[in-house]
C-alpha cells in the first residue's frame, strides 16, 4: 500500500516537472519569438541588414595594376613596380548594385602622386550594365614621361541619375612605383645583379604556368604576360643606371 502510494507521488511529480518544463520552453521560445520580431522590426525600421536594394547604385569594387592573361575568377596578382616607359594593364571592377539597368556609365581611371592629383589615364564608357552584375574592363597604361617615384591609380564612377550613395564610387587602389626598368627586387634606385638575378628565376613564367600564384607581374618588365629573354634583355639594357642618372 505505502509502496503504490510513494510510486504514485513520484509519478505525479514526473508528470508535473515535465508539465512545468514544457510550460518554461514554450514560456522561453515565446519569448525568444517575440525577441526575434521586435529586433527584426528594429532592423528594419533602421534600414540596417534589411535594408532595400536602392533604386540606383554604382559601385567601383577594385583597381589593380597588373599584367595581361591573369585569371579574372581569382584574386589578381599586382603589379607594384613599373618600369619607366613600360606599361600596365590596369584591371576595374564595376558593380551594378542597384534595381535598375544603367545605361552609358562613364568610369575613370587616375593617377596621383604628390604633386599631381587625378590625372586622367583612360575613361570608359559601359553601354549597358544590368541590375545585380559587374563587369572588369582593363586599360593599359603608359609610364613614358612620368618622373620616377610612387603613384596610386583609382577608379571613380560617375553617378548616374537618382544615386543617392556616392561614397563607393571612388575606389583607391594600391600605391605601384615608378622605377629603372629592372630595379624590382632590390629597391635602391639601381638596376644590379639581384634584380636581374630575380627575373632571371622567373624565366618563361606567365600568369598560369606553372602555376598562378608562382606569377610575379613585376618581372613581366615589358608587360606582355610571360617573363622571358625580352625582359632580361631589357634589364641587362638598364645594368648599373640608377634613378639619379
Ligand atoms: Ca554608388
Ligand atoms: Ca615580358
Amino acid at each position: 500500500m505505502f509502496h503504490n502510494f510513494y510510486r504514485e507521488i513520484k509519478f505525479n511529480n514526473y508528470k508535473m516537472g515535465k508539465l512545468l518544463n514544457r510550460t518554461v520552453s514554450v514560456f522561453l521560445t515565446g519569448l525568444l519569438l517575440i525577441g526575434m520580431v521586435t529586433l527584426i522590426m528594429n532592423v528594419k525600421r533602421l534600414g540596417i541588414g534589411f535594408a532595400e536594394t536602392p533604386e540606383h547604385d554604382i559601385v567601383v569594387s577594385n583597381v589593380v595594376p597588373s599584367t595581361p592573361g591573369v585569371n579574372l575568377s581569382a584574386p589578381i596578382p599586382k603589379k607594384t613596380i613599373l618600369g619607366r616607359g613600360y606599361s600596365t594593364t590596369i584591371y576595374v571592377a564595376v558593380e551594378n548594385q542597384g534595381r535598375n539597368t544603367e545605361t552609358d556609365l562613364q568610369i575613370d581611371i587616375y593617377w596621383s602622386n604628390s604633386t599631381h592629383f587625378n590625372q586622367t589615364i583612360y575613361s570608359f564608357v559601359i553601354s549597358e550594365l544590368a541590375a545585380s552584375t559587374f563587369i572588369i574592363l582593363n586599360t593599359a597604361w603608359n609610364t613614358g614621361g612620368l618622373m620616377y617615384g610612387n603613384y596610386t591609380i583609382s577608379g571613380y564612377a560617375v553617378p548616374v541619375l537618382g544615386e543617392e550613395n556616392i561614397t563607393n564610387n571612388l575606389f583607391i587602389g594600391s600605391d605601384v612605383k615608378v622605377g629603372v626598368p629592372c630595379d624590382i627586387y632590390w629597391l635602391d634606385g639601381y638596376c644590379n645583379m639581384r634584380d636581374i638575378g630575380y627575373i632571371t628565376s622567373h624565366f618563361m613564367t606567365t600568369p598560369t604556368e606553372p602555376q598562378e600564384t608562382g606569377w610575379d607581374p613585376n618581372a613581366d618588365i615589358n608587360n606582355d604576360g610571360v617573363v622571358n629573354m625580352r625582359d632580361i634583355g631589357i634589364a641587362a639594357n638598364n645594368f648599373y643606371k640608377s634613378e639619379w642618372d
